[in-house]
């Protein structure tokens, strides 16, 4: 079988960037470093002593497991041995980390990235994932500062995710279409599984935490019902499938088919998602699958930043569901989307 390497992939496909000289390459290869080395500790996770909490919380108010501790600074470590960006946003720390380092100070880039998304289900073996987003700089020179990040989706020049489940994936697009490689741990490598993945139009399924039902606002409520009544014209009833660990079921949905929801609640007043390092990566990653991302009014690439914990309301997937929910948005929901 003729095994693509993720390293081989990235320089056959660097002739698409003819200006490019390579750091981005050179990125992509640190990100994929850094996740081999957070699989091999989330695979035996329950053997060793980095289950359970801290203690602390981070800025979310979320009590941080040691694992999200140490997806961090790997990530955090690879990004600085690497020198290609000048600055780094996490999930995981309240301001930006900016790099001022001899290997880093011409880097073009910044990185913004959920370290371990959906670690609450770490402890019972569920899959969870890591989250990344990557702009060009647009301060000149120096360590990278906040306004580096205040960008809209539209200017990410690469996003994506790594699945750490039944086998570890990268799933990446440098706005050339999406691929997806699987970790191949006989040889240490991210080998191209997944080429040119593009998202079905339709789906069959829907992915919500229905335990918010009553705080949702009435389009969200209409569509779950919409999903809910028989047309075998329309494959209704569709499966409602909810992991509560985005990255799992956003990649179930990116293959099969299906719309994740995270709406506004009366908890979550502004969604409970973060625009920067969660909903831009994976709305770019969907739309250049063939899907849609909105807050159920708005495209989400095209939301301002103005804060970089930043929170929105999220409704991706299928373009055929993400239109339908967004019809039923439009005629029963007045609040802001
Ligand atoms: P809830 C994990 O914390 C996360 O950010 C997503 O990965 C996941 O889909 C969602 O939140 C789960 O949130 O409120 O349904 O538990």
């Amino acid at each position: 079988m003729n095994v693509k390497t993720l390293g081989q992939f990235i320089i056959e496909k660097q002739a698409d960037f003819p200006y490019a000289k390579g750091e981005l390459s050179r990125l992509l290869r640190d990100i994929g470093i850094a996740a081999k080395i957070v699989n091999r500790e989330v695979n035996k996770a329950g053997l060793v002593d980095i289950l359970g909490e801290t203690g602390e919380t981070n800025i979310q108010g979320e009590r941080v497991k040691k694992l999200d501790i140490y997806a961090n600074e790997q990530f955090i470590a690879a990004f600085k041995a690497g020198g290609e960006v000048c600055a780094i946003a996490s999930e995981e720390n309240d301001d930006i980390i900016p790099i001022d380092s001899e290997i880093s100070k011409s880097a073009k880039y910044v990185i913004a990235m959920d370290p371990l998304d959906g670690s609450s289900n770490i402890d019972v073996n569920v899959s969870v994932g890591t989250i990344f987003s990557v702009y060009r700089r647009l301060s000149l020179s120096g360590p990278g500062t906040l306004e580096d990040f205040m960008q809209r989706g539209t200017e990410q020049v690469a996003a994506g995710y790594v699945i750490y489940g039944s086998s570890c994936m990268l799933v990446y697009t440098t706005g050339k279409g999406v691929n997806g490689f699987t970790l191949d741990p006989s040889i240490g490598e991210f080998c191209l599984s997944h080429p040119n993945m593009q998202t079905p139009k339709e789906g069959k399924m829907y992915s919500i935490n229905e335990g918010n039902y009553l705080h949702f606002p009435d389009g969200v409520k209409k569509y779950l019902k919409y999903c809910q009544e028989e047309d075998k014209a329309t494959n209704r009833p569709y499966s409602s499938r909810y992991i509560g660990s985005g990255v799992a079921d956003i990649h179930r949905n990116l293959i099969k088919g299906g719309i994740y929801i995270y709406p506004t609640t009366t908890k979550s007043p502004n969604g409970k998602l973060r625009l920067l390092y969660e909903c831009n990566p994976l709305a770019y990653l969907i739309e250049q699958a063939g899907g849609k991302a909105t807050t159920g009014g708005k495209r989400i690439m095209e939301i301002p930043l103005t804060e970089l914990h930043q929170r929105t309301p999220l409704f991706l997937g299928s373009s055929s569901m993400v239109d339908k929910a967004m019809e039923f948005m439009a005629k029963y929901s007045l609040e802001k989307v």
